[in-house]
């Protein structure tokens, strides 16, 4: 939905809205749309089906609380909590230490803190925008301070940095603040890993001082529903960049990445009813003009129309053209 249809939601169906994350290339003020006490992380990106916006809606089915802690913004019931914080790196202290690692790190710490504090201890999802992604400064790719600045909060809040990680996605805006958005809650996911990939979590030095910290997908199986979260996947077999320069080789093998992922969960789901004819695909793309070529390949891989939305971003390596990550859910049980 966009940026407009979502403010103008009736105050009852707002009052379910945990969170959401719209995507837009037009920076819009949230106090006019009327949705301030809605955590809405604002993306600065273009959405490349001709809409103006692209907002994807977390919904929830009981009471729903709200709150905000530093820079952090969150909505909340029993179950989940939703948050979305934006840190401006001029803000941070001068230092050697670069200031996107330093955002990072001071982001992550005071989500972390929080999820103790509110006590909602599992990390589902994250979702991580920064600007100029490929960007060097300090001797270092920023996707790589990101990474340290990430790393090391976790580690200084005694939290492991493999395993049992949520899934995740890092993508480049032209400009813009560090945003993330985080879903948690209260009961354990499972972490998925991709039979086919090096886990990120254990990627070789060549990529950066610190790993990703982050699991392929999350599996979280709540009594009526399931839901599965994949990470950002992209055209990489083991820890290599496939198909340099090919976007149509490159889509091919980001699906057979994430057909594994699939496999995978549905060992692990109470029922074994994930695939990819049916769920909801976020397509970034580096070149906007590559998406009837994506499109075309995901359709003719999977034998259906696809529910996607296409965006541009930067990929955080620089030979990456695309990556794609999905959202599922399916019912547990016939509620009669
Ligand atoms: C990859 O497979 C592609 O740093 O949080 C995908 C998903 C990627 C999440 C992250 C990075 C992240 O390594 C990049």
């Amino acid at each position: 939905m966009s940026a407009l249809a979502f403010s103008q939601q009736p105050e009852q169906w707002k009052s379910r809205v945990r969170g959401a994350i719209c995507f837009s290339a037009l920076q819009r003020d949230e106090n006019s749309a009327g949705i301030t006490d809605i955590p809405v992380l604002q993306v600065l990106t273009p959405v490349l089906d001709g809409s103006e916006s692209a907002c994807e809606i977390w919904l929830s089915n009981s009471n729903l609380a709200h709150g905000q802690c530093g820079a952090i913004r969150y909505r909340y019931d029993d179950e989940m909590l939703f948050g979305v914080i934006a840190l401006a790196e001029a803000g941070q202290a001068p230092a050697e230490v670069p200031p996107l690692q330093q955002a990072a790190e001071s982001a992550y710490r005071q989500i972390l803190m929080l999820l103790d504090d509110l006590n909602y201890p599992f990390m589902y999802r994250y979702w991580n925008y920064m600007a100029d992604i490929n960007g060097v400064s300090h001797g270092l790719e920023r996707y790589r301070q990101f990474n340290l600045g990430r790393q090391e909060a976790f580690l200084a809040c005694g939290r492991g940095v493999e395993g049992e990680l949520p899934a995740a996605c890092a993508l480049g805006t032209a400009h813009g603040p560090l945003t993330i958005a985080f879903l948690v809650g209260r009961t354990p996911a499972l972490a998925i890993e991709n039979p086919r990939q090096i886990s990120a979590y254990q990627y070789p030095e060549q990529y950066g001082p610190r790993s990703p910290t982050f699991a392929r997908a999350s599996l979280l199986r709540l009594p009526q529903v399931e839901m599965l979260f994949i990470s950002g996947t992209a055209s990489i077999v083991g820890h290599e960049t496939q198909h340099q320069a090919d976007v149509i080789a490159q889509t091919c093998e980001t699906l057979a990445n994430l057909q594994a992922v699939i496999v995978e969960a549905n060992r692990l789901a109470s029922k074994p009813e994930f695939n990819l004819k049916d769920v909801l695909f976020r397509v970034y793309l580096r070149y906007a003009a590559d998406m009837p070529l994506i499109r075309k390949e995901m359709e003719r891989m999977i034998g259906a129309p696809v529910k996607a939305v296409f965006l541009q971003a930067d990929i955080c390596r620089e030979d990456l053209l695309v990556e794609i990550e999905i959202t599922a859910g399916h019912a547990c049980e016939r509620i009669p």
